[in-house]
């Protein structure tokens, strides 16, 4: 593992990347910067003709048509699949992609982090989150960061602009989750929650640990991974299954997350054990340091 602070994406990838998830992840990173700098210009916030007189997209469907382009065009995409699509972009290479290209899109207006997801499997999907090889978010914030796993270690690296030119500098290597948890965030009204749930949070502010929620799940995952804690979006009384979904969102961030150091599970299992019989299967998120990961889920497991 490569330890030079000043290394430039494209170096890391080159000294610690199979060519085929160097080449994806490459491709996101510069799909990434377009679809930062148009979430002004094409989220509804501002003209909805862009200066060339086109009529913009809205920024989701953008961003999904910018990242497909990109990936399938590297040659290294078997298929991707999305969250905006029914189907997947079908390819020609040998690693199937999934992604959410704009998570918490509703938070744009309100200028709460959003983010995108992907995850890199090495099988046809819909597939478990074992067969996944690499997975990667990138957080639109006060920063823009990409941060991933290839299956050794959680790396960072941040969008640095220096005159016109924007590169991406190592932010970090090896992130782990710190010991000490300090922060919760559950997605969804209390009153819908299932009871364990509602039991449980009141044990985290026993415990010392703050809510804090933005709303995103890139957001909200990633004040997890740099103050331990746990996010959730839970099983609901009238919505078991929640509101993520497996393939797009929550198997790539539980890779992530157990290269930190974490857990993720959907109440009664790790989540990179769920199988989806389809692309778009939703399952209940627990997520971030595996004590309260694995203290939730015995508490939903003795319930029934
Ligand atoms: P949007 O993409 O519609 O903004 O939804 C974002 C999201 O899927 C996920 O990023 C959040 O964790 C979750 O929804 C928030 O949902 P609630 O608003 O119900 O808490």
């Amino acid at each position: 593992m490569a330890e030079m602070s000043e290394l430039k994406l494209e170096e890391f990838l080159r000294l610690n990347a199979p060519e085929d998830l160097s080449g994806l992840t490459t491709a996101i990173a510069k799909s990434s910067l377009m679809v930062w700098e148009s979430i002004p210009f094409k989220s509804g916030l501002l003209s909805e003709v862009n200066p060339s007189g086109e009529t913009q997209k809205a920024i989701d469907v953008y961003s999904n048509d910018v990242f497909v382009e990109a990936l399938t065009g590297t040659g290294f995409a078997a298929e991707v699949a999305s969250e905006e699509m029914a189907e997947p972009a079908e390819a020609k290479g040998s690693v199937s992609v999934a992604m959410d290209p704009l998570d918490g899109s509703s938070n744009v207006e309100t200028n709460n982090p959003i983010g995108s997801i992907f995850g890199f499997y090495s099988k046809k999907l819909p597939t478990s989150g074992r067969d996944l090889v690499g997975a990667l978010y990138v957080t639109y914030g006060g920063m823009m960061t990409l941060t991933f796993s290839f299956g050794k270690g959680v790396h960072r690296f941040v969008a640095v602009r220096e005159g016109s030119a924007i590169s991406f500098e190592l932010l970090g290597v090896n992130l782990m989750l710190p010991a000490k948890p300090e922060v919760y965030g559950f997605g969804g009204k209390r009153k819908d929650w299932i009871p364990a749930v509602a039991q449980f949070w009141h044990t985290l502010e026993e415990k010392g640990l703050r809510n804090r929620y933005c709303g995103t799940f890139v957001g909200d995952y990633n004040q997890v991974l740099a103050r331990g804690g746990i996010f959730s979006y839970p099983a609901l009384v009238a919505k078991p299954g929640g509101k993520l979904r497996v393939l797009y969102e929550s198997a790539p961030m539980a890779f992530i997350n157990e290269q930190a150091g974490g857990y993720a599970s959907d109440g009664r299992r790790n989540v990179l054990d769920i199988v989806p019989s389809v692309l778009a299967e939703r399952s209940p998120l627990y997520i971030g340091s595996s004590s309260l990961v694995r203290e939730i889920e015995a508490k939903i497991t003795s319930d029934s």
